[in-house]
């Protein structure tokens, strides 16, 4: 993505149908006003995300690399890779229950990373319908979620449990949709930041089992140095382990710019070994999730000034994994 024409790339449209780029695409994610089930179509895995409320809101996201992809279905998961990179995604149907089921399906892309061998997981993203509606038995679905995703990755062997980046955010349906990108070679490192309780360590007011996954996440392609692409993740209005200026969507996108802006700036990238530096204006695709529609003038003022006018950014209205946030943001710094 140094480059974005060689290595993993990334595109962020407006539209529906990509103009070909001349390279190969190893995953499609289409943000649509419906979801629909992961699929390989003329050959691209991909997955439909409802995330938009008509039609003129549809974003795709398109993942896309430079050697020629093999794609295929394991069990319910639609995967493509390369030989470098694998994209995978799946969907979890709505139900009383995620844990049972969220274990499953975690299991079943790990089964798949071991098999194709693509151990270096970079980024995760998972959409969760009705993220802060109670479940059948009375716990939220969000907390009902992580219950799965903590029992999934408390088996796994060795370097398989360190989480990387990722993003747990509301959708307007299909249950649960999520996708992943993994990598043969190169170094990834996974960061904390310093203003945050990383997110594992979240104590258990929080739910039962707490979030894993890590706040920023290193690539760094063989034979390169420095921190690569710099993959950060879902952020909030939240210091230590807590939301501050709950109700206050300026106040809540000033501190959210403050994290991001603190995990992959020099102190931090430095801290973890890597001699390397990025700012706000170097993030790029962009996704910016606003829980209330009448928030999403301010909050795209606001990210206009913080990041790049070259960066592209959309902005989706979704629920957040608590009540109390109003605005999460994530973004890549190459
Ligand atoms: C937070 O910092 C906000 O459950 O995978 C951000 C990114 C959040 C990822 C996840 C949740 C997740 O706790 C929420």
């Amino acid at each position: 993505m140094a480059t974005h024409t060689h290595g993993l790339g990334c595109r962020l449209l407006r539209s529906g149908v990509p103009a070909p780029s001349g390279r190969h695409v190893l995953g499609r994610v289409a943000f649509l006003d419906h979801h629909s089930a992961p699929a390989i179509h003329a050959g691209v895995a991909g997955v439909g995300v409802h995330l938009a409320k008509d039609e003129n809101d549809l974003v795709t996201e398109v993942w896309e690399t430079d050697s020629p992809v093999t794609s295929g279905m394991y069990q319910d998961l639609a995967y493509a890779h390369d030989g470098d990179y694998l994209f995978c995604a799946g969907q979890v149907a709505g139900t009383g229950s995620y844990r049972e089921p969220v274990r499953h399906a975690y299991r079943a892309a790990f089964d798949l990373i071991a098999k194709l061998d693509y151990p270096n997981v970079l980024r995760i993203w998972h959409f969760i319908n009705d993220i802060n509606r109670a479940n059948a038995d009375g716990l939220e679905i969000y907390r009902d979620f992580c219950l799965g995703r903590a029992e999934a990755v408390d088996g796994l062997p060795g370097r398989a449990g360190d989480m990387p980046a990722a993003t747990g955010i509301g959708s307007l349906g299909g249950g649960i949709s999520w996708y992943l990108l993994a990598s043969r070679t190169g170094r990834v490192r996974n960061l904390e930041n310093p203003r945050q309780v990383p997110a594992p360590s979240y104590p258990h007011r929080y739910g039962p089992r707490p979030p894993k996954f890590a706040r920023a996440t290193s690539f760094t392609p063989d034979g390169l140095d420095g921190a690569g692409d710099l993959f950060v993740a879902g952020t909030a209005s939240i210091l230590g382990h807590r939301t501050v200026h709950a109700g206050d969507v300026e106040k809540q996108c000033d501190v959210t710019f403050g994290n991001m802006a603190t995990v992959i700036g020099r102190e931090n990238l430095l801290a973890n070994g890597i001699d390397d530096s990025r700012t706000l204006k170097d993030l790029r695709f962009v996704k910016v999730y606003v829980r209330h529609e009448e928030d999403v003038p301010v909050v795209a003022a606001k990210c206009e000034e913080a990041f790049s006018d070259t960066a592209e950014i959309a902005y989706f209205t979704v629920d957040i994994c608590r009540s109390d946030l109003l605005v999460e943001i994530e973004g890549i710094a190459p």
